[in-house]
C-alpha cells in the first residue's frame, strides 16, 4: 500500500495509552501542521504530525501521522509525551564552560550553574578549534576520539557533517558497537544483508516468537500486526528471562536463562532434523554446509535433555516448540538485541537467524526473521561522510579505530597516542557505557578536554570543559530510513531551535571553519546534505527524492514484490550475498578468521561462583529511551508506577535465602562496583536472576547508575557490549547509624 500525501487535514489522533490521548486542536485556532518523523533510536521511526501554533510558533500537540502505512496515526506513551522534554525547563540552551577551579565529576541537577558559566557561540566554538589544534598539534590528531552514538538517527543527525569534520582532522575514527554490532555480524555471515519480512506481513503468520524483543517496550508498532495475526489463530510466544509485559500478554512465555539462546536455537534444529521436519528442496536450493551443521546438532551436547540443563527450559517444552515451528506455516521471529548482549551473543543470533533457513519459512508470506531492515536503505552515506577527507588529513591515511565499547579503557589504558580530547554528541557515554568506573575515571582526568553537545545536562555533560546546546528533532530537518520498516521519511523542522541550540550539522560546519579546512563540502548546508543523501542508484530508492519527499514525506521504498504484491526475501536463492550465495550455516569466511564455522554454544565467561551466585539484566526502562526522558518528571512518574524508580527486581526465593523482604535497601555488587537499590520482591525475573533499569546516573540515590556493573568484555562476533552477562551478589545495605531503615527507603520509593 503506497503511503498518501498528508495535508495534517482530517488527523484523527490517538494514542495508545489512554491516559496520554490530547484533545484535537480547535479547527478554528491559527495552526499549521508539519510532518516530523520521530527520530529517536528505535525500530518504529513513526510518523509524527507536529501541531504548530503560528501565533507564538510553539508546537502545541503532537501525534502519530495516520497515513504512515506501520505506525499508523499511534505514538508510545514516552514520545506522546515528547513536549514535556522539548519544554522542559531543563534544556541546555546555551554554551557554557567549565568555571575555573571546579574539578570535573558529577553534579546535582540544579548544581550544574554553579560549576559551569554562560559563553558565547563564537567564544565557544574558538576555545574549542583552539584547543583540539593544540591537542592534535602536541599528541597527533588520533588522540582526539569523537563519540557518539543514536541520539538522533536521522541521516543528518546521525552521522554527516560531524563524520567530514574528524575524517579531515585525522581524529579517531569510533567504531559504533554498542547497540547492534553482534546481529549485524551474524546475520551478514548467515545472509550477506540484513532485510526481512515487512512489519506488515506479520499479520499473515500463523507462528511468532518474539525472541529476546520486548515487542510492547521497545517496539509497540508491530503489535498491531500480532494481533491481528492472533485474531486469525496465531500464536505468540515470547523467550526472554524476564516477563515483560509483552511475555505476559503472550500464548507462552519461556523464561530462558540468559545467554543460552545459542544453546536452545540448536536444541531446536536437533529436534526438526531428529524428526525429519527440515524442508529439504529449500535446503538443497538455498543454503550452504547443511551436513556440517547436522553433524554439528545431532550430537548429544544438543538433545533436548542436555539443552533443557543449560538452558532451563524443559525438555518437552523444547520438543514442542520445535515441532510447532517446523510445522505451521508462516512462521515468523522477531530476534531483537536481547539475546546478542552477552559474549556468545553473536553467534546466539546466527543459530536463531539459521531456523528459517532449515524450516523454508521464508517462501510463505509472512515467514522469516526479521533483526533489522536497515540494510535495505541506500542512503548515500559516502557522500555524507567522507571517509576520503582522512587522506588530506595531517595523518595523510586512515586514523585507528577505537571500539565505543570499551570507553573506559580508551580513556585510562590506551597509548600511542592516548587520548587527550573527547568529543561527545548524541550519546549519554557517562551512563550507557559499560564499566561505568573506568569510564568516569577517564573523564576526570585533568589532561582531557571534552566538549558535550546535548539538549540537557547529562551525566556526560557533568564532566565537560565545554558543553554546547542541541536541538530536539522538532527544530531541525532530516531524512530518515527505519531499521523497523521499509519507509523513508522527510524530517521537517516544526520549530525554531530552542534558546542558542544549534544541530550537529551546524556545529560542525562552523568547527571546520575555524579550524581552516578550505574544502567547500564544509559549506553545504542542510538543504545540500539532504538532496545528496537521497543522491543514490539504489533500485529501492526509484523515485524517491528531495523533491518527491517535499510532495510526500513518507514514501516506502520500491521493494520487488511477486505477482500477488507480497515481499519475499530470502525465498528463493537470487537473495543471499554471502561468499557461497546461499544462506550459510557453515562459513569459510568465519574459519579464516579463526573462527568456529558452525554455531556452537559456550557458557559465558564473567565470573559465577559463590560470590557471584546471580545474572543481573541491567535493561532499559519501557518509558525511558536509553538514558533519554531519564530527567523528565512525567517520564520518571510513568516508570515509577510501573516498577518503581531505583528498584531491584529479585525473586522471592532468591531474597528470602539472604535475609531480603520488599523495599529493603540492598547492595548490588561484584568485581567492578557496587549499586545500592529497592529491593522489590517480584517472579517477573526468574530465580537466578535480577534486574535493574538504565537510567542517569545522577538522579540515582546513590548516584551510580546500572553500568558500574557491566563490563567492557566484547561479543564473539562484531566487537559489540555485553551488558546483559553480568553476574553480582546482592545482600542487604547496612545502613548508617544516623539513618533508619525508614527514612532511607522513602528516598527510593518517592516517585520523581
Ligand atoms: N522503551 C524503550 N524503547 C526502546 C529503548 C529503550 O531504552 N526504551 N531502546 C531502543 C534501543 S537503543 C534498542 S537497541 C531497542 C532494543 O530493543 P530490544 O531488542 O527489544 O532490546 P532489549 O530490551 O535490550 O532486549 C529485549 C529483551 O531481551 C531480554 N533478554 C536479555 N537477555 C536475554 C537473553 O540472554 N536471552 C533472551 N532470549 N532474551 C534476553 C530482555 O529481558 C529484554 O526484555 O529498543 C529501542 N526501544
Ligand atoms: N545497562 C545498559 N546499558 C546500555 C543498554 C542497555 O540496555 N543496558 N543499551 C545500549 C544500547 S542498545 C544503546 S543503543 C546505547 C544508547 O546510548 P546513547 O545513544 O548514548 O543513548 P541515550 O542515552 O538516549 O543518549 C542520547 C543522547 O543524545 C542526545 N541528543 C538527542 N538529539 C540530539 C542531537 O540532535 N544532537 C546531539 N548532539 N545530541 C542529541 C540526547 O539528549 C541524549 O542525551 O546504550 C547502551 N547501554
Ligand atoms: S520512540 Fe519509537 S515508538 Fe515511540 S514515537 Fe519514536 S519511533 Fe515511535
Ligand atoms: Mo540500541
Amino acid at each position: 500500500m503506497p503511503p498518501t500525501p498528508t495535508n495534517g487535514a482530517g488527523v484523527s489522533a490517538f494514542s495508545q495509552d489512554e491516559d496520554v490521548a490530547r484533545p484535537l486542536a480547535d479547527a478554528s485556532a491559527k495552526t499549521r501542521v508539519v510532518h516530523t518523523t520521530c527520530s529517536l533510536d528505535c525500530p518504529d521511526s513513526c510518523g509524527v504530525l507536529a501541531t504548530v501554533d503560528t501565533a507564538t510558533n510553539r508546537v502545541v500537540r503532537i501525534a502519530g501521522d495516520p497515513a504512515h502505512p506501520v505506525t499508523r496515526g499511534f505514538l508510545c506513551g514516552k514520545v506522546a509525551r515528547y513536549l514535556d522534554r522539548v519544554y522542559s525547563p531543563d534544556r541546555l540552551l546555551y554554551p557554557m564552560r567549565r568555571r575555573a577551579g571546579v574539578a570535573k565529576g558529577s553534579l546535582q541537577p540544579g548544581e550544574e550553574h554553579l560549576a559551569f558559566e554562560r559563553i558565547s557561540w563564537d567564544e565557544a566554538l574558538d576555545a574549542i578549534a583552539s584547543r583540539l589544534q593544540q591537542v592534535s598539534d602536541t599528541h597527533g590528531p588520533e588522540s582526539i576520539l569523537p563519540y557518539s552514538y543514536a541520539g538522533i538517527i536521522g541521516q543528518l543527525g546521525y552521522g554527516s557533517m560531524d563524520r567530514r569534520f574528524f575524517h579531515r582532522l585525522g581524529a579517531s575514527q569510533l567504531d559504533r558497537t554498542i547497540c547492534a554490532s553482534a546481529g549485524t555480524a551474524a546475520f551478514n555471515a548467515v545472509y550477506g544483508v540484513r532485510v526481512g519480512p515487512e512489519p506488515q506481513s506479520f499479520a499473515h503468520a500463523k507462528l511468532i516468537l518474539a525472541w529476546g524483543a520486548n515487542l510492547h517496550g521497545n517496539s509497540i508498532h508491530l503489535w498491531p500486526f500480532v494481533e491481528q495475526a492472533r485474531r486469525n489463530g496465531a500464536r505468540l510466544v515470547v523467550i526472554d528471562p524476564y516477563q515483560t509485559k509483552t511475555a505476559r500478554l503472550a500464548d507462552q512465555h519461556i523464561a530462558i536463562k540468559p545467554g543460552t539462546d545459542t544453546a536452545l536455537a540448536m536444541g531446536m534444529m536437533h529436534v526438526i532434523l531428529r524428526d525429519g521436519l527440515e524442508d529439504r528442496d529449500y535446503i538443497r536450493d538455498c543454503t550452504h554446509g547443511f551436513e556440517a551443521l547436522r553433524d554439528r546438532v545431532m550430537t548429544a551436547d544438543y538433545s533436548p535433555e542436555h539443552v533443557a540443563a543449560i538452558t532451563g527450559v524443559d525438555a518437552d517444552v523444547i520438543v514442542t516448540l520445535a515441532r510447532a515451528y517446523a510445522t505451521t506455516q508462516p512462521a515468523v521471529i522477531r530476534v531483537n538485541y536481547g539475546i546478542q548482549r552477552t559474549d556468545n551473543g553473536g553467534t546466539a543470533a546466527r543459530a536463531v537467524g539459521m531456523l528459517p533457513l532449515l524450516t523454508g519459512a521464508w517462501k510463505y508470506h509472512g515467514g522469516g526473521v526479521m533483526l533489522s531492515t536497515s540494510n535495505a536503505f541506500g542512503f548515500n552515506s559516502a557522500k555524507l561522510q567522507m571517509p576520503e577527507l582522512m587522506q588530506a588529513s595531517p595523518l595523510g591515511r586512515d586514523a585507528r579505530t577505537l571500539n565505543m565499547s570499551q570507553l573506559g579503557e580508551a580513556l585510562t589504558q590506551v597509548n600511542d597516542p592516548a587520548v587527550h580530547a573527547l568529543f561527545v554528541y548524541n550519546s549519554n557515554p557517562a551512563a550507557v557505557a559499560p564499566n561505568q568506573s573506568a569510564v568516569l575515571r577517564g573523564m576526570r582526568r585533568d589532561d582531557l578536554f571534552t566538549v558535550v553537545h546535548d539538549c540537557f545536562f547529562t551525566d556526560t555533560a557533568d564532566h565537560a570543559d565545554i558543553v554546547l546546546p542541541s536541538p530536539s528533532f522538532l527544530e531541525q530537518d532530516d531524512v530518515q530510513g527505519a531499521y523497523g520498516h521499509y519507509v523513508a521519511q522527510l524530517s521537517l523542522r516544526a520549530m525554531e531551535p530552542m534558546g542558542d541550540s544549534r544541530s550537529n550539522v551546524w556545529l560542525f560546519g562552523q568547527l571546520a571553519q575555524r579550524m581552516g579546512f578550505t574544502e567547500p563540502c564544509f559549506q553545504e548546508n542542510e538543504q545540500d546534505l539532504l538532496a545528496q543523501a537521497l543522491d543514490t542508484q539504489h533500485p529501492w530508492h526509484a523515485g524517491i527524492t528531495l523533491g518527491a519527499l517535499k510532495q510526500r514525506p513518507m514514501m516506502a521504498l520500491a521493494l520487488p514484490r511477486n505477482d500477488r504484491g507480497e515481499f519475499l526475501p530470502f525465498a528463493d536463492a537470487t537473495w543471499f550475498r554471502t561468499p557461497s550465495g546461499r544462506g550459510e550455516f557453515y562459513s569459510e569466511s568465519l574459519l579464516e578468521q579463526g573462527r568456529d564455522p558452525l554455531p556452537g554454544y559456550t557458557p559465558t565467561p564473567e565470573r559465577n561462583d559463590a560470590t557471584q551466585p546471580l545474572r543481573m539484566l541491567p535493561r532499559k526502562a519501557d518509558h525511558w529511551m536509553n538514558s533519554t526522558f531519564a530527567n523528565i518528571p512525567q517520564h520518571r512518574a510513568m516508570e515509577a508506577a510501573r516498577i518503581g524508580l531505583g528498584a531491584l527486581e529479585i525473586h522471592p526465593d532468591d531474597a528470602a535465602t539472604r535475609g531480603i523482604s520488599q523495599d529493603h535497601e540492598v547492595e548490588v555488587a561484584n568485581e567492578r562496583g557496587s549499586l545500592r537499590l529497592r529491593a522489590s520482591l517480584t517472579n517477573r525475573v526468574p530465580r537466578g536472576t535480577v534486574a535493574a533499569t538504565l537510567g542517569w546516573n545522577k538522579l540515582s540515590a546513590d548516584g551510580h547508575g546500572v553500568n558500574v556493573l557491566t563490563s567492557e568484555r566484547l561479543t564473539d562476533l562484531g566487537g559489540g557490549a555485553t551488558f546483559y552477562a553480568t553476574n553480582v551478589e546482592v545482600r542487604l545495605a547496612v545502613v548508617k547509624a544516623d539513618e533508619d531503615q525508614t527514612a532511607s527507603m522513602q528516598v527510593f520509593v518517592a516517585a520523581p
